[in-house]
């Protein structure tokens, strides 16, 4: 009882923060549409997360299942290395859709929604800048949770995310890192305040291109090679549960010849987790 109020407060609190940029904007006066502007575009397509509240879930259930392609899957043409063909090799294989045995499916995104509290974020996504490509391909992080970018080549990469849906002035930058020196670091964990998919690419090489998720709660994974996913930890009660996978149908190259794929696809089902359970949930990617 005591946890719910202090959670709504916070939640209230938060509401107020996102609110005063709209009747800001509602007031409508003269120079007040460029503070509204300049708001839209430092706040992006969403507002910010509310703030997790970390309480203890001593019944939490589990979740967990794997990501199958169904059909034949489609053969990626393979993408061609623009500088540093020293360091990078001539060409790299696509990583927008990976099927293993079993026809499971590498870096999909499994997320619970709707979570209102709960574990503290355990994992820390680290984007490793690493022969010319982003490892892991994909990760996933609860928004405002440990979050680092890292370079590991001889050569300057420029690792840019930007939110992957359009804001009213376009897509948002979240981060835009210049990383001239192997090994060096960089902490991103204050950017990510607002939940979405952010894509990864490198300013750099053209074939370079990753994506980080950012979820509300850290009830958040990314399939492995063979397809599966677990989440732990979970409070007991009914989600909806939603896997996204990034677009991977060709659809154009952009002006420097990247691949443009279509949109990310998701599938949302329900699932309840009980006290103490384990709960098993696949998806079909198609
Ligand atoms: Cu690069």
């Amino acid at each position: 009882m005591k946890r719910g109020r202090r959670a709504r407060r916070e939640g209230a609190r938060v509401g107020v923060a996102v609110t005063a940029g709209r009747r800001y904007r509602a007031r409508g006066a003269r120079p007040d549409w460029l503070l509204a502007g300049a708001l839209v575009a430092v706040l992006g397509w969403a507002g910010p997360a509310p703030a997790w509240e970390v309480v203890a879930v001593p019944d939490g259930g589990s979740l967990r299942g794997v990501v199958r392609f169904s059909g034949t899957a489609p053969r990626l043409e393979l993408l061609r290395v623009n500088k540093n063909r020293d360091v990078c090799g001539d060409t790299k294989e696509p990583e927008a859709l990976v099927v293993g045995a079993d026809r499971g499916v590498r870096g999909s995104v499994v997320l619970i929604e709707g979570v209102a509290r709960g574990k503290r974020a355990e994992h820390e996504a680290l984007i490793n800048n690493s022969r010319c490509r982003f490892v892991p391909h994909v990760s996933a992080v609860m928004a405002g949770g440990p979050a680092r970018v890292k370079n590991s080549d001889p050569v300057l990469h420029d690792t840019h995310g930007v939110h992957a849906i359009r804001g009213a002035l376009g897509k948002a930058t979240v981060f835009n890192l210049a990383l001239p020196n192997k090994g060096q670091v960089i902490d991103i964990a204050k950017r990510l305040t607002r939940p979405g998919a952010i894509h990864v690419l490198c300013d750099a090489h053209t074939h370079m291109s990753g994506w980080l998720y950012v979820h509300d709660s850290p009830y958040v994974a990314v399939t492995d090679e063979a397809g599966r996913y677990g989440i732990d930890g979970i409070p007991p009660g009914t989600y909806t549960v939603t896997m996204w996978h990034e677009g991977f149908t060709l659809k154009d190259k952009d002006k420097d010849g990247r691949p443009v794929y279509d949109e990310p696809r998701s599938v949302s089902r329900e699932v309840t987790i009980a006290p103490s359970g384990s709960s098993t949930l696949d998806f079909e990617l198609k």
